[in-house]
């Protein structure tokens, strides 16, 4: 086993707005993972933002791949693809790599939309050819938007019974990943998640803050990736992820910047390198 877990982000990158390969890459490092990028597409500034250039990436990404045929992964991490080429192309470099090294996980963050919309670069297409990728994942992070469009489920608002939360996440086993956490359930004034393992669910929960940042989905699964890659179990690793989340969302609510800016999070990045040294040190 390597001393350093090695990943594939496969994401976009988006110069402006913190999210997909600009908050994958800082986590992961200071994690002790090394995030090897292979972006989908280079954004000036991410979707949400009212004016931005997006450059596809698909007709470069076959080669890509073929370049890394040399190398093995411990995880891929895949989120934002940017067109229906890119579909058949990363099911292919997840083949490839599952047939290098069987033990190589998938962490799949089907990125897709918030909020009951779907992201204005994600056709209806896009999310259809997603769903066959949810098949070959082993962990998928959907929101309810992402949940209910992959499931074909009526979004009815971000507050969801936790039996519904449940049944939701059975829909998405039906899809054939190995698990599923359903991320950014809102009760009252609490915010958690709902992992659906081996059968299971179990729901964890922080305090909520009343603002919706970007990019808090890629947060929250690129935190989720490096706990899982550096050993922590599934239902450990969302619960670290969570209560990062809740630390980062509430320190950016504190400074009052605008939404689409994301979720500041340079300031408390290094405390991810001490949530798993504490663990390591029996603390
Ligand atoms: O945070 C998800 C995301 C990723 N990548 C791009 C986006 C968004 C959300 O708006 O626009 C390009």
């Amino acid at each position: 086993m390597r001393t350093v877990p090695r990943v594939a982000c496969i994401n976009d990158l988006s110069g402006f707005g913190r999210c997909s390969l600009t908050t994958a890459l800082p986590v992961l490092s200071v994690m002790g993972v090394q995030a090897c990028p292979a972006p989908t597409a280079v954004l000036s500034k991410h979707t949400g933002f009212p004016q931005y250039t997006f450059t596809d990436l698909t007709d470069t990404l076959t080669d890509y791949f073929e370049s890394w045929s040399d190398l093995d992964f411990d995880w891929i991490y895949a989120g934002f693809l940017g067109s229906l080429g890119q579909i058949g192309i990363v099911r292919r470099f997840f083949e490839m790599q599952k047939r290098k090294n069987p033990a190589c996980k998938i962490l799949l963050d089907p990125v897709m939309g918030d909020e009951g919309r779907r992201y204005s670069t994600y056709t209806l297409e896009l999310c259809d050819a997603v769903r066959e990728l949810v098949s070959e994942a082993d962990v998928i992070t959907p929101n309810i938007t992402e949940a209910c469009l992959l499931t074909g489920t009526e979004y009815r608002g971000e507050c969801l019974h936790l039996h519904e939360a449940e049944q939701l996440a059975e829909a998405l086993m039906q899809l054939g990943c190995g698990a599923a956490v359903i991320t950014g359930i809102v009760q009252e004034n609490q915010i958690g998640n709902l992992t659906y393992l081996d059968g299971k669910a179990s729901y964890s929960a922080v305090h909520r803050t009343e603002c919706l940042f970007s990019g808090t989905g890629d947060l929250f699964a690129s935190v989720l990736c490096g706990a899982l890659a550096r050993g922590k179990s599934l239902p450990d690793a969302v619960a670290s992820a969570g209560a990062f989340l809740s630390e980062v969302t509430q320190d950016t609510l504190r400074q009052n910047t605008p939404a689409a800016e994301g979720v500041l999070f340079e300031p408390l990045l290094y405390r991810l390198g001490g949530i798993l040294d504490g663990e390591e040190q029996g603390k």
